[in-house]
């Protein structure tokens, strides 16, 4: 259980842009190796949400663990997840992304959602969520349609934070 964290893309990245393909049964090998990693590289990160998107893996897999530290771990391995239902009401709360590393921004979302995904051995599920879950759970499905959470905020509050991004990268890759 310690094989190698997997890289995080940071934007502008294309893949971040690209929609991941749904997992099929002959990717059951990949991802039982691919879920546990992508739990691990959260963790490191930290990060409460990661999608395969984001590791340059374009399959609809998402782990999210919303644990605050080691001692409350429950983790979720979402597999072909897909939000079947959004509530009317909205919820504003402020995001982040391991994509963006140190860029936030209030962003509005439906309050609660229902979802339905499959676990690694297949179980289907299906649960409603609302809060910091609800959140989560959009902003990962998101990352599978290469949608990223700047995308519902203002063209101009989007350009500022993708300038602002590009050159803390930039001074980063200086040091
Ligand atoms: O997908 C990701 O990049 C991980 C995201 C998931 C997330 C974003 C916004 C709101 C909830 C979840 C975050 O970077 S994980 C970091 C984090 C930790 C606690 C609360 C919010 C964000
Ligand atoms: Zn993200």
């Amino acid at each position: 259980m310690n094989e190698p964290l997997l890289p995080i893309l940071i934007v502008p990245d294309a893949m971040l842009r690209r929609k991941a393909r749904p997992v099929a049964e002959g990717d059951a090998d990949k991802v039982r190796d691919l879920a546990p990693r992508m739990l691990a590289s959260m963790y490191a990160a930290p990060g409460i949400g990661l999608a395969a998107p984001q590791v340059g893996e374009l399959l609809r897999l998402v782990v999210v663990d919303l644990g605050k530290d080691e001692t409350e771990r429950e983790p979720m391995v979402l597999v072909n997840p897909e939000i079947v239902a959004r509530s009317a009401e909205t919820a504003i709360r402020e995001e982040g992304c391991l994509s963006l590393p140190g860029q936030y921004a209030d962003v509005e979302r439906p309050a609660r959602v229902k979802i339905r995904w499959q676990e690694l051995d297949g179980t289907k599920r299906e649960t409603e969520a609302d809060g910091l879950l609800a959140t989560c759970l959009q902003h990962e499905v998101d990352h599978l349609d290469g949608v990223l959470f700047v995308d519902h905020i203002s063209a101009l509050k989007r350009n500022m934070l993708l300038r602002k991004l590009a050159k803390e990268q930039k001074l980063k890759a200086r040091d």
